[in-house]
């Protein structure tokens, strides 16, 4: 099994709803246990300022998945929940699943970037990610507590306690 942190938002469609579902959905994935989720955090948009703020978090997964095996699964649960793709970058959403680290993998190709390329400098990431793993190491060496100390904890705000995951057998 491989440790994989994804990185849950959404601003459409009842947004701590949406989470739920997809931490259920998450549940529900082959060759995979889903161990924790993080707190719900609100946060302020990062791109376009005229949508409504996202609720964020982030969920730890083990999983036998490979990495594109995995991105097929998440952008197919984004869509069972409305998603839909626009032109417009960084615009609302009802749901995005985001590979934030895969392991101690590095990707890079024309459908995966791991460490998810903006991570290190996101607080609505990397506080909920702080909950889950403290003493985290990014595969280039760099601690996710040198990226806090460099993230202040603006625009964000903690808005309720980990979703309560279902047990399973
Ligand atoms: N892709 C590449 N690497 C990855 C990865 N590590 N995980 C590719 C998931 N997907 C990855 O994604 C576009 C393509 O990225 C996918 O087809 C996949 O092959 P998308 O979900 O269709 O589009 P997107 O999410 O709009 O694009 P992008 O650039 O990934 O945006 P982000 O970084 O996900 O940011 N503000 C707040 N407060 N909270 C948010 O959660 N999210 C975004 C979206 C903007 N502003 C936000 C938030
Ligand atoms: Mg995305």
């Amino acid at each position: 099994m491989e440790r994989v942190y994804i990185g849950l938002g959404s601003n459409l469609a009842e947004p701590q709803e949406q989470l739920r579902a997809a931490l259920q959905a998450l549940q529900g994935l082959p060759d995979s246990q889903l161990s924790r989720c993080s707190s719900l955090y609100a946060s302020d948009p990062l791109g376009p300022p005229d949508q409504p703020r996202y609720v964020n978090a982030v969920a730890a997964l083990d999983t036998r998945l490979e990495p594109h095996e995995l991105l097929d699964h998440l952008q197919h649960i984004e869509l069972e929940q409305g998603r839909q793709r626009k032109a417009e970058r960084w615009g609302p959403r009802t749901l995005d699943l985001d590979i934030l680290l895969f392991g101690q993998r590095l990707l890079n190709d024309e459908r995966l970037t791991v460490p998810h390329y903006h991570m290190h400098a996101r607080a609505f990431v990397l506080y909920p990610l702080a909950e889950l793993a403290p003493d985290l190491q990014l595969p280039d060496g760099r601690t996710l507590a040198t990226l806090l100390s460099a993230c202040p904890f603006t625009g964000l705000e903690r808005i309720a306690e980990a979703p309560l995951l279902a047990v399973t057998t």
